[in-house]
């Protein structure tokens, strides 16, 4: 049987190959030895995924060979999605997106995930979405948080319309905003009104039980 370094080694070059069969062939081998889901996730599948970003910064990969290594990814986010343990958090219902302009939804769906793990009600909006759609499900469904996501910095700064569009209807401080994503930083948060800023998914669950705390 493999070790675990092994099948996060396999798990990263399964993705930088963008090796679907393969990837299969990893997490089913993570599942197998009880390595961790949340693990097999963040030090194996994402670990090949910044292999591909740093070599597309670099120019050495293009675009279809990255969809290739986020079809892999999405593979093995499917196989450990029912195996990842979590504490559940404080309840509450969080509408999350990719904000507008943007389809990077990988690390997106890797939070929700992390917090469905953590019994909390998340409602996604998927990517590309526009601002006022976040405000109105919020309304629909009278949900605790909005969670926007962004990996351009070109879609980025779109976070503050929606902040201030709650301002504006009146639902803020009541609703929480959290914001991620590759280029976001907690003085972007800030800067945008947002209550919390989460660096990773792990960190995200901990920020969103804050917020509910009213911490
Ligand atoms: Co593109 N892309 N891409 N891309 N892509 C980046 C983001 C880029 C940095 C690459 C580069 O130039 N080095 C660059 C953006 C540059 C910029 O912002 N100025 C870029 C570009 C330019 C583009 C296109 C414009 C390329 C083109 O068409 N010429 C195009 C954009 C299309 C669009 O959005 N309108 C494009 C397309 C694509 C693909 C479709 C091929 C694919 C996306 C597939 C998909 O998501 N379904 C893709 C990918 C995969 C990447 C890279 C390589 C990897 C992103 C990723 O999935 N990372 C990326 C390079 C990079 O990031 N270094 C790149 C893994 C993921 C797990 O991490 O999303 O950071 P991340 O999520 C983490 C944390 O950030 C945090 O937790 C997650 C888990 O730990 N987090 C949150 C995320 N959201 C959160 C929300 C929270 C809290 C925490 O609270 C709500």
């Amino acid at each position: 049987m493999a070790t675990k370094e092994e099948i996060l080694a396999g798990l990263a070059k399964a993705v930088i190959d963008g090796d679907v069969d393969t990837a299969k062939k990893w997490a089913q081998a993570a599942i197998d030895s009880n390595i961790d889901a949340f693990e097999a996730l963040t030090k194996g599948c994402q670990q090949g995924m910044k292999v591909m970003g740093d070599r597309y910064s670099a120019g050495e990969a293009y675009i279809p060979e990255i969809m290739l290594s986020a079809d892999a990814m999405y593979t093995t986010m499917d196989m450990l999605r029912p195996h990842l343990k979590a504490k559940a958090v404080a309840p509450g219902t969080i509408v999350m997106g990719v904000i507008e302009g943007d389809v990077h939804d990988i690390g997106k769906n890797i939070v929700k995930m992390m917090l469905e793990a953590s019994s909390v009600n998340v409602v996604d909006l998927g990517r590309d979405v526009p601002i006022a759609a976040f405000v109105d499900k919020v309304k629909e469904v009278n949900a605790n948080a909005i969670g926007m996501s962004s990996l351009m910095t070109t879609c980025m700064f779109k976070m503050k319309d929606v902040v201030d569009m709650l301002v504006e209807q009146g639902l803020k401080p009541k609703v929480k905003v959290m914001v991620g994503g590759a280029p976001i930083s907690e003085e972007f948060a800030k800067s945008v009104g947002a209550d919390g800023y989460a660096p990773d998914a792990a960190e995200a669950v901990k920020v969103f039980e804050k917020l509910m705390r009213g911490a």
